[in-house]
């Protein structure tokens, strides 16, 4: 039997009340467990002119937050909007043409199309399908994986790859930078040329009872970090002094998740941000995260001159693949 797709669900015209597997426990429930309101979440400009400011706010919304809100970063406006519209059209496609890619996690086949089918403890699903691909190094991409539809997929991919790549680059520098390590540190910790691009196109359709469902459920990523844009539509919240932060969305700006390689290589200096994303009645919402991960193989653990005597390592030393495998699998790390 196919997987029942959250999208033909929602658009399926009698769908008036949630069916049960998508009702989350009563303290999940996000009318239960609010975000506050007129909280700030840190902005910072890539283009702030004096270096040294640029690298504390950045250490600062690291280690505070886990997260941060970038613009001035030299992706075009105009770039947005093509990434978004091959995401769209893809999803507009008759569910048969988009079920040619359907993955299957299950057996390790993580690219292409998916909606989330390993439950959690109380069995409840996520309200959302994805796309997931891997985008670079080039040695690892199989674009036969890609969606061939919209033909402009592949290009458009490819452009803002090259973007993600840039802006990888410099944050890492900053984050390095920001730890009083040499630039190019965290990067060659991560595996340099050979760290690893996904990109996971999430789609949110309507939901009859937004209160009672969540989108992703919450957890930290397991990437060192993820780049994150949305349509217009805001729903992402994320943890901060054990109180849940709605984000706005704030057009064109990057959204950038500090993950759980990054917290480990920095010993704790760095939080992964605890997140998760609501959903709407109305509106669909729709996601490019762009995680960026070390290849399988690459070992991480806190960096030498992060600890000593007085501060003592606080995460152990695992390939990728140990640490991916403890996280999908729910084992300790
Ligand atoms: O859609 C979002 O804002 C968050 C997505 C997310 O956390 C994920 O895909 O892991």
């Amino acid at each position: 039997m196919g997987v029942e797709r959250i999208q033909t669900l929602a658009f399926s015209n009698q769908l008036k009340e949630l069916p049960p597997q998508f009702i989350r426990p009563v303290n999940e429930r996000p009318e239960n467990t609010k975000a506050v309101e007129g909280v700030t979440v840190p902005v910072i400009s890539l283009s702030q002119p004096h270096h040294h400011l640029l690298v504390r706010e950045v250490a600062e919304a690291a280690s505070q937050w886990g997260f941060f809100l970038l613009t001035n970063h030299g992706i075009s406006p105009w770039l947005f909007k093509l990434l978004q519209e091959v995401g769209e059209q893809f999803f507009a496609l008759p569910q048969k043409e988009k079920e040619a890619y359907a993955n299957d996690p299950s057996n390790g086949n993580f690219e292409g199309y998916g909606t989330k089918m390993t439950k959690n403890l109380e069995e409840k699903v996520e309200w959302v399908d994805y796309f997931f691909h891997i985008m670079a190094p080039s040695s690892k991409v199989n674009y036969d994986k890609w969606p061939k539809n919209p033909p402009s997929y592949r290009e458009v991919t490819e452009k803002y790859n090259k973007e993600m790549l840039r802006l990888t680059n410099e944050v890492l520098e900053l984050l390095s930078e920001g730890l009083e390590l040499e630039k190019k540190t965290l990067k060659s910790s991560l595996g340099d040329e050979k760290i690893e691009l996904e990109m996971k196109i999430n789609m949110y359709p309507p939901c009859p009872q937004p209160e009672l469902a969540l989108g992703v459920e919450p957890h930290t990523d397991m990437s060192a970090l993820t780049l994150l844009v949305s349509n217009e539509v805001s729903g992402l919240q994320i943890w901060k002094d054990n109180k849940w932060v709605a984000v706005d969305y704030l057009q064109n700006a990057i959204f950038v998740h500090i993950g759980d390689q990054l917290e480990i290589l920095s010993n704790g200096k760095y939080k992964s941000v605890l997140h998760r994303s609501l959903v709407n009645k109305e509106c669909k919402r729709m996601s490019w995260a762009v995680f960026v991960v070390p290849p399988h193989e690459v070992v991480i653990g806190p960096l030498p001159p992060l600890f000593n005597d007085h501060d003592p390592p606080k995460f152990s030393i695992k390939t990728y693949a140990e640490y991916r495998h403890c996280k999908f699998n729910k084992l300790p790390q």
